[in-house]
């Protein structure tokens, strides 16, 4: 008896390990192995939200704000949404934005290289799980779906193609550990099938590849490939259905200025009368989160997503106020272009993870939203430092988190 249930725990544990660690062969032999066995899932859910029922969050590169809404293409996308005109990334480099965009926080992240976040810290995939959405992302050119290495090229020219660092939720191993969420991190011609089906999730995030999003390239050609994706998405039924889309980039690409990025809205949850317009309200990756907690009535991570804006679309809709960027440090005086120390920084500093705030401290002076029980659960009583509060006002490399100061 003690040893069929001690071979059973074993076994557990096993198929976990494995899960996180199984697919990281880059040799195109490994991978073409993988593909053939490589698990795809595509479940689908219709859980009415406040103000769209689809949210589709597409991912471009390094591109400072004038030099993007520069872009014809991305000009034509602006015309048909509302533009976001004071959107900042959080950080510099490109990874620890794309971290940040699903965890809520970069967690003292300054590069681009492998890393596996621990398993006990959450993500948006575990909130809108917990309320029964379906998500996926499709990045481009991965070459099968849960593929866990740093990076694929283009098999024919030998090209930057697919690479981990802006595949945020493999990052995280409390994804990287399930093999049901591994097999809902697919590419795009995953994306055509699931369109085509009739099957893509509610909520998903999608990575155009080194080329198409302007990493390799230039503004011009991610301005090229979003227009020539999405234009005809606008008036597919089996897309657009209550729909709404942002269209964002990473990071600006002078580092010496302020990391503003331009953001666009658009989709037919936007209500008519708002298409064209602009928003000046301060938002940030972390309103990516936000939004989707306001609008499907989520927990929250109680991390640096509790007291982001909601894009005021959607605001309008959940009654969460948008509040203006009040901090002591003018937001023109915060440049967002270096990372605050923490446990993914290379250069040292504080190691530990901070905790969430499970007490939902200030939080219900501003919403009804508290922190996924399944999080209150594991960190409550942990000695971890905890940094976040309900503000609106988040650090940066300047103005560190206590505790968390960059080493030089
Ligand atoms: C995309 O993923 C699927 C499923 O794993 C795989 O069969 C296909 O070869 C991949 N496509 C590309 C372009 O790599
Ligand atoms: C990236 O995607 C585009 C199509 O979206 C494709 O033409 C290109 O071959 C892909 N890979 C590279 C390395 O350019
Ligand atoms: C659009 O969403 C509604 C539910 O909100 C659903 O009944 C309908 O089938 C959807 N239409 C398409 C084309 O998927
Ligand atoms: C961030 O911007 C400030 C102001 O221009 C500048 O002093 C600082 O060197 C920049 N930091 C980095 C890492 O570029
Ligand atoms: C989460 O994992 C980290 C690293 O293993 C550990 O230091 C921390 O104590 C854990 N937190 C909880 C709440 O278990
Ligand atoms: C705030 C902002 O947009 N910062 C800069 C990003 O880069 C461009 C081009 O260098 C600047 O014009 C922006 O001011």
């Amino acid at each position: 008896m003690r040893s069929v249930i001690l071979s059973a725990v074993a076994l557990a544990v096993h198929v976990a390990a494995q899960a996180e660690n199984s697919y990281t062969a880059t040799a195109t032999s490994a991978v073409e192995a993988a593909r053939a066995t490589a698990k795809t899932l595509s479940p689908v859910s219709n859980v009415k939200g406040k103000a769209f029922d689809r949210l589709a969050i597409i991912w471009l590169e390094n591109t400072d704000y004038d030099m993007a809404i520069g872009d014809p293409n991305l000009a034509w996308i602006a015309k048909h949404g509302v533009t976001l005109s004071n959107y900042h990334a959080v950080t510099h480099p490109s990874q620890p934005n794309y971290i940040a965009a699903v965890g809520g926080d970069y967690f003292g992240m300054q590069h681009d290289d492998f890393t596996q976040v621990v398993k006990n810290v959450s993500t948006v995939i575990d909130l809108l799980e917990d309320k029964g959405i379906s998500w996926g992302h499709y990045q481009e050119d991965m070459p099968y779906s849960g593929f866990e290495g740093q990076a694929y090229v283009n098999q024919k020219n030998g090209k930057n193609d697919y690479v981990r660092k802006h595949n945020p939720a493999v990052t995280y191993n409390s994804n990287a550990g399930l093999i049901d969420r591994l097999a809902c991190i697919k590419n795009l011609t995953v994306f055509n099938q699931d369109l085509a089906a009739g099957t893509l999730p509610q909520w998903m995030f999608i990575t155009p590849n080194m080329t198409s999003d302007g990493h390799d390239t230039s503004v011009t050609v991610a301005g090229t490939w979003t227009r020539t994706f999405l234009e005809p998405l606008l008036s597919d039924p089996r897309f657009m259905n209550n729909t709404l889309v942002l269209v964002t980039f990473d990071e600006n690409e002078t580092y010496s200025i302020q990391n503003r990025i331009l953001a666009i809205l658009i989709g037919d949850a936007v209500p008519a009368a708002l298409v064209g317009t602009t928003d000046d309200a301060y938002y940030n990756h972390y309103s990516e989160i936000a939004t989707a907690e306001a609008n499907w009535d989520l927990h929250t991570l109680g991390r640096f997503d509790v007291g982001a804006n909601v894009f005021s679309l959607v605001a309008d809709k959940t009654g969460d106020d948008v509040r203006a960027w009040s901090g002591s440090v003018g937001l023109n005086r915060m440049y967002f272009n270096s990372s605050y120390a923490g446990p993914l920084n290379e250069k040292g500093g504080n190691k530990r993870y901070a905790g969430p705030n499970v007490d939902d401290a200030g939080a219900s002076a501003l919403h009804d939203r508290t922190v996924l029980p399944a999080i209150k659960k594991a960190w409550a009583g942990n000695s971890a430092p905890v940094y976040y509060t309900a503000d609106l006002e988040i650090p940066d490399g300047q103005h560190p988190p206590s505790g968390y100061a960059p080493s030089s």
